[in-house]
């Protein structure tokens, strides 16, 4: 937790939130004109998890996050000029361009990063947590995964070591109702991920993904838990993606239901600004907070726009941790 007024964290939980959002649909539709290039994964309606999840964290936790990749870290409190460089391949992205959309990682703010492969995150986290445990560091790490990776291995190796041995970690299912193209109930065996708790001896909490204020309630009481030496929390957000399951690809993987309507008008941005609104906070203020990050996004894309490319013979640097050579004959041709 930021050490901040009541007020300033409200404010802060709706800024984060519009900084997503609006992030993202600049994002998309560059990435619809070509100019990002790879896959786009958005996080258009669950930003709620995101931001209640990373409010109840210190900047110094750690932070794990996904394939849906750029909610997260700006949910932890990374800056977008070189998020959104990072998009665009440039050198002053966050990854110095080497990692695009899909494997943000923002150190700075404890964000361990973001990955394609499903599921991953659960024994980076476990580790990262062991990490701070061996070091005597009261740092947690929360490890967000979707629906569809509850079920994969990594996932249950990461929860089951954590548990065992009382690792100092949050573990977040966004159930965001689909994994690509398949609904959860096809594939997740259960009615909730959250009771899999029960398997590792480890409370397990449901949560309104689209409420900001009961996400950080919930996961502020994991972290004190964690924090306390007790061990590990499963939590589980009940939240909606609004897109597809990644952007532009010229045909709708998800198949929508007529609950769609609902999740829409159930929209965690909006019910967060009635809430605020109804607890008295001036219209005027939020308005300057989303003209606020409209300039921001903007300022983030002319950023990025303007900065150069990696150099060729940068290639292997800040990949690997120690440099590969480059061979002669590639450099040749360079
Ligand atoms: C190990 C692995 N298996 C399969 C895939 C292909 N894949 C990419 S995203 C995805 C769905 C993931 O669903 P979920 O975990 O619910 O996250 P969501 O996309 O809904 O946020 C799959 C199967 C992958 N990238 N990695």
């Amino acid at each position: 937790m930021t050490a901040i007024g009541d007020n300033d964290r409200r404010l802060e939980k709706y800024r984060r939130m519009q900084r997503i959002r609006q992030f993202e649909t600049k994002a998309e539709s560059i990435h619809a004109a070509g100019e990002i290039p790879g896959a786009l994964h958005t996080y258009a309606g669950m930003e709620a998890s995101g931001v209640g999840a990373c409010m109840a964290l210190r900047d110094d936790d750690y932070m794990v996050g996904t394939h849906r990749s750029h909610g997260h870290p700006i949910a932890k409190g990374s800056t977008l000029r070189p998020l959104m460089a990072e998009l665009l391949g440039k050198a002053t992205g966050v990854c110095k361009g080497k990692g695009g959309s899909m494997h943000l990682s923002d150190f700075a703010m404890g964000s361990l990063g973001e990955t394609s492969i499903v599921g991953s995150g659960g024994p980076v986290a476990a580790g990262a947590a062991l990490g701070a445990k061996l070091q005597g560091l009261d740092r947690v790490a929360l490890c967000f995964f979707g629906d569809g990776a509850s079920s994969e291995g990594a996932i249950h190796e990461g929860m089951n070591l954590a548990a065992v041995w009382k690792l100092p970690a949050i573990f977040v299912c966004e159930n965001n109702r689909f994994g690509m193209s398949t609904p959860t109930s096809a594939a997740v065996a259960g009615v909730n991920v959250a009771d899999r708790a029960h398997g590792y001896g480890i409370p397990g909490v449901i949560v309104d993904g689209q409420d900001v204020d009961a996400v950080e309630e919930a996961v502020r009481d994991a972290v004190d838990r964690a924090r306390a030496g007790k061990g590990p929390t499963l939590i589980e957000t009940k939240t909606y993606r609004y897109r597809d399951h990644a952007v532009n690809m010229g045909r709708d993987l998800t198949p929508r239901g007529p609950e769609h309507d609902d999740w829409v008008a159930r929209d965690p941005i909006t019910l967060y600004r009635a809430r605020l609104l109804a607890d008295g906070v001036a219209e005027g203020d939020l308005d300057a907070i989303d003209a606020a990050i409209a300039d921001e996004v903007t300022d983030s894309l002319n950023f990025a726009r303007e900065s150069a490319y990696p150099a060729f013979e940068e290639a292997f640097d800040h990949v690997f941790v120690d440099r590969l050579p480059i061979p002669d004959d590639v450099l040749a041709h360079a």
